[in-house]
């Protein structure tokens, strides 16, 4: 098989409510879609990289440059047609891990369309329902995240998240643990604090947390080891463990319990199985993480959760928890038994609406062999 061409789509969802994080306060999230054509098949893939470089250091901008100067053209050039070839091929370039793991998704999907098969077969994911909880961020007030965390509960989500940073933490835990005193709670700090803030942090070891996600900077593996020395919660990496040997050191060292994948961080599918195998050794349970994708780059989500070490919920929230609209059909929905269900077609295993993408997109461009 050849690809005929690659297309690249910058767009524009707004969400149904802002999301903030210790980080930044969105409205909405620009993205790109990967279109990846050929034999009259087309693989999706979505690059999960924000307009603003606050998670990571990508960018939307980043991310389109390199797949049109290096990505792209080395998939031409070496005729590339799957996803494992691209892996080896794209080791000599370094870093934008989004950026390829959205073409190597692209490459993915049209590799299981090919195959007639979903892509939770073509991974040997064993589960076809994801466990799945709701990560809600920062709020004006107590009361308005109350309130978020009733509705959703109410929905079926198995466990909830919350977002923290310095001055919303223990005291907002302790409200949300006062109301709910059972659900599977747990909290997100994005990097906003140090070791010199480990008495806040230790603070919230009496609400019974099933783990506090990424309290330091990414680049600080040695900290959280100290810190997870010092305190009863399971810590939780997220931006630290960006490869399968950040996630070996990590769980040498003792920087966490639990690590949450996310398939763009990591760079692509082939890094993310390595960690899962790495941590299922080590005994360190996995949770898939999510960037509020769309509905593409959550139908990836759901087939990646399928294999065996997931053994947490993720944050896989259905499509009308993030968007009015998804770009796919039929939407993704939350069953009554607080599981959403991996698409049983062939990739993917869902639609993109072409009309909804078009209305979503800001800039397009085919680039060819
Ligand atoms: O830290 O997990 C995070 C969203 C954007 C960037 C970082 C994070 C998040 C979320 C939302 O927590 C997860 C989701 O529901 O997609
Ligand atoms: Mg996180």
């Amino acid at each position: 098989m050849t690809l005929d061409r690659i297309e690249l789509s910058l767009l524009y969802l707004p969400y149904v409510h802002f999301f903030e994080t210790s980080l930044q306060r969105e409205e909405g999230r620009t993205f790109i879609i990967v279109k990846a054509l050929g034999d009259g098949l087309t693989g999706y893939g979505e690059v999960v990289a924000s307009e603003m470089p606050y998670y990571s250091y990508e960018t939307t901008t980043t991310a389109w440059l390199v797949l049109k100067e290096f990505f792209v053209p080395l998939v031409f050039d070496r005729g590339i047609d799957r996803p494992e070839m691209f892996v080896e091929e794209a080791r000599r370039f370094r870093g934008h891990p989004m950026a390829r793991a959205g073409l190597e998704l692209a490459l993915w999907d049209l590799e299981a369309k090919r195959a007639g098969r979903p892509l939770r077969k073509i991974y040997g994911g064993v589960r076809e329902r994801i466990p799945v909880g709701v990560s809600l961020g920062i709020e004006n007030t107590v009361g308005d995240l109350l309130d978020r965390v009733d509705s959703f509960l109410r929905e079926g989500y198995l466990r909830i998240k919350i977002k923290i940073k310095p001055g919303w933490d223990a005291g907002v835990i302790r409200e949300v643990r006062r109301r709910f005193p059972e659900i599977d709670l747990q909290a997100d700090a994005n990097g906003a604090y140090t070791l010199q803030d480990a008495a806040a942090l230790r603070a919230l070891d009496e609400f019974g947390l099933t783990m506090l996600e990424q309290p330091f900077p990414p680049y600080d593996l040695w900290d959280h080891s100290r810190l997870q020395r010092e305190i009863r919660t399971p810590i939780c990496l997220d931006e630290s463990i960006i490869s399968e040997v950040t996630a070996r050191q990590a769980a040498e060292m003792g920087s966490c319990r639990i690590v949450n994948i996310k398939v763009g961080r990591v760079g692509g599918m082939v890094e993310a199985r390595r960690i899962h195998d790495t941590c299922e050794r080590a005994d360190v349970p996995v949770w898939c993480g999510g960037m509020l994708e769309s509905g593409i780059g959550r139908a990836h989500n759901l087939h990646i959760a399928s294999l065996p070490n997931f053994t947490m919920p993720g944050d896989l929230s259905a499509s009308k928890r993030y968007y009015a609209e998804d770009l796919i059909e039929p939407a993704i929905e939350l069953e009554t038994d607080g599981t959403v269900r991996v698409p049983e077609g062939p990739g993917i295993g869902v639609n993109p609406v072409e009309s909804r993408i078009e209305k979503a997109t800001l800039k397009r461009e085919v680039l060819k062999p």
